[in-house]
């Protein structure tokens, strides 16, 4: 999972979006590759944080407090059909809500401006909406947590506590649609010419987090919590499927909220359904066992059969990873191949860098980061109380 860096700049710099609490730059690319777990290499449409970043599947998790004033700056680098950012599920008001037909769409080297407030504190869905089923297929998507402004860690002001969420998004890959033929075509809303989606969807990968299969079962994928640690997960689901969380009952799991929104009542039970576009909080603890596998189905909206079932991995540490804490730094490239990182952060004091054995391998103040002559695998960074995750591979 990445690490989310938020840009804030001072409002009074964009004179006519006064009281504007975050500025958030998307980028939009239509010409990227997702290397899947069999080393198949579509092309993707996608999005990323700034214009130096390759676009990956899903794009980058906005984090956003309840209540800010935000500003999406979203710059459209690809080249052919315009795209938007579609706020799925936020309610914002009509002409923010990037349907091109409503709204505005966003050419080629254009810049589009989205305004609205953070809503309820929850887990939300952007995408882009043009021409939707296919530019969603071909990766425009991502996820937007939005934090309640008392404490990072709740699920909503008056929720529940949490040391860490994980935030796991479900999608599908039909390689046909990633094709040439199908992904280049031009749109315009004032008259849109047809566009031909194809009209069979048959796919052949299943995703967490742009992930299946092998990829999965990687260390690198893991997800890592502490013994006896309350976990919030947040259930996404952007894909043309149904997926069904299926729980280790020793996790104990509790569904508490539904699309944004506090349960009127908890559910209790192990299997989580998420249909296409919906988002579920499911609480879980860990105990003391050493991992805990979280099975998810693939099903057929039609026809309930279960195409695929993939497996996430629960990895228990003894070294914090703050994942969710809100004062983000970038690192990148991260993972990295060489073990060469480096950050635009200036550090006013040392960090620290430690295996997962909790051992310090070394500590710096500098912003560049080498760890070329250490093993693959993940490294934690300290600084300031706050952890991040580095992963060498
Ligand atoms: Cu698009």
């Amino acid at each position: 999972m990445r690490i989310i860096f938020i840009l804030i700049i001072i409002a009074n710099s964009i004179s006519s979006f006064s009281q504007i609490d975050y500025t958030q730059l998307i980028v939009g690319r239509s010409t990227g590759n997702i290397l899947l777990h069999d080393g198949a290499f579509p092309r993707i449409f996608g999005f990323a944080n700034n214009t130096s970043d390759i676009i990956e599947i899903p794009g980058p998790i906005l984090h956003m407090i309840e209540g800010d004033s935000v500003l999406i700056d979203f710059l459209n680098m690809s080249q052919g059909a315009p795209h938007t950012i579609h706020l799925h599920g936020l309610d914002v008001d009509q002409e923010n809500d990037g349907v091109p037909s409503l709204s505005f769409q966003v050419n080629h080297a254009e810049h589009g401006f989205y305004r609205f407030k953070a809503p309820h504190a929850g887990t939300y869905i952007y995408h882009c909406h043009v021409v939707s089923t296919l530019h969603v297929q071909a990766g425009m998507y991502g996820v937007i947590v939005v934090h309640p402004q008392e404490n990072s860690y709740l699920t909503w002001a008056g929720g529940e506590q949490y040391g860490r969420d994980f935030v796991w998004n479900a999608s599908e890959i039909d390689t046909f649609w990633h094709k040439n033929s199908v992904l280049n075509h031009l749109y315009d809303a004032a008259t849109p010419q047809p566009v031909a989606v194809p009209d069979v969807y048959a796919p052949q990968y299943f995703l967490i987090n742009g992930k299946s299969d092998s990829q999965l079962a990687d260390p690198a994928n893991y997800n890592y919590a502490l013994p006896n640690e309350d976990v919030y997960t947040r259930l996404v689901n952007i894909g043309y499927y149904g997926v069904r969380y299926i729980f280790p009952s020793s996790l104990n799991a509790r569904t508490i909220s539904s699309d944004g929104r506090p349960l009127p009542q908890q559910q209790i039970g192990d299997t989580v359904e998420v249909l296409p576009g919906e988002r579920y909080g499911t609480m879980i603890k860990t105990g003391t066992d050493a991992n805990y596998l979280v099975q998810v189905e693939y099903f057929d909206l039609n026809t309930q059969v279960v195409h695929s079932t993939q497996t996430l991995t629960i990895q228990l540490s003894q070294v914090g990873l703050d994942e969710s804490n809100i004062n983000f730094i970038l690192f990148y490239p991260n993972p990295s191949n060489d073990g060469q990182f480096f950050t635009s952060t200036i550090f006013e004091e040392e960090y620290k860098i430690m295996n997962l054995m909790g051992e310090t391998i070394l500590s710096s103040q500098s912003q560049h980061i080498d760890l070329s002559k250490y093993s693959d695998g993940i490294y934690i960074i300290r600084y300031k109380g706050n952890s991040y995750k580095l992963v060498k591979q």
